[in-house]
């Protein structure tokens, strides 16, 4: 009896652990409305970052993402944190990401082989095919702060890049990347609140000449049945003349 308790308990502490380590992440991001547009520049001390809930950012790591190229290690080889804004033209998108071996020598055509975001949106929400369908489009950022934008066949959408904007800034951990895309450059998208559009992120973490691939969801990045779904809220973070937070996030909520 004491062996069959004792051979319990381990089995349910290795089941903690286990779903400890493979929380799965939500399928919906909530987006903020934001009053002041953050400076594209890879410093998020204009983001308001203590107002957004757990509903509102997406924190991904080894444990809870989807690897489907080489390997994600601990939370120092590599690990994100992903908050999303809007206003009436932008979507607004930072990443805060630790890793341990920064890759950026890469150009602007080649951005992917870089440590990068990629954020794929479905202006329309009805899935479709990707690449093909005119609403689906991937944006690349990459740690240089250098956006590419892909949409048709096997084509790079040079002519819409100038109008998404990149930065980024490299940290003592990791780096950060904060872009600003136009939604108007995504056919029958809005940006309204109570809107939504189908969402996924996935993320490069390139080490030493050996590319990581991490999916938020699915394990096939260009198929859109598997993407998750951004929300816009009517929720404003907002701060006072003085700087100071006018209200809590709590608050904007109720
Ligand atoms: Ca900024
Ligand atoms: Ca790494
Ligand atoms: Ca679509
Ligand atoms: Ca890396």
């Amino acid at each position: 009896m004491r062996c069959r308790i004792t051979t319990t308990t381990m089995w349910c502490l290795a089941t903690a652990w286990f779903v400890a380590q493979h929380v799965l992440a939500q399928d919906t991001l909530i987006a903020p409305r934001v009053g002041a547009a953050p400076a594209i520049d890879g410093e998020p001390d204009d983001w308001q970052l203590s107002l957004f809930t757990a509903d509102a950012y997406l924190a991904l790591d080894g444990g809870n993402g989807n690897v489907n190229a080489g390997a994600i290690g601990d939370r120092d080889d590599y690990a994100t944190t992903t908050y999303v804004a809007y206003d009436d033209d932008m979507l607004y998108v930072l990443v805060v990401a630790t890793d341990d071996a920064i890759e950026s020598g890469f150009g602007p055509d080649n951005n992917w082989e870089n440590d990068c975001v990629e954020l794929w949106i479905d202006g329309r929400d009805n899935d479709g095919v990707f690449p093909g369908e005119d609403d689906n489009v991937q944006v690349n950022v990459d740690v240089n702060g250098v956006p590419m934008v892909y949409r048709d066949a096997g084509g790079v959408k040079a002519a819409l890049l100038p109008e998404v904007l990149g930065g980024s800034i490299e940290t003592a951990n990791g780096w950060i990347i904060e872009t600003a895309i136009p939604l108007g450059i995504v056919p029958d998208t809005q940006l309204v609140a109570g809107g939504q559009i189908g969402f996924n992120i996935s993320f490069v973490d390139s080490d030493d000449g050996v590319w990581n691939h991490l999916l938020w969801l699915g394990d096939q990045e260009v198929n859109t049945a598997q993407w998750g779904t951004l929300a816009f809220s009517s929720d404003t973070l907002a701060v006072d003349a003085a700087g100071k937070l006018a209200t809590t996030w709590s608050e904007l909520r109720r």
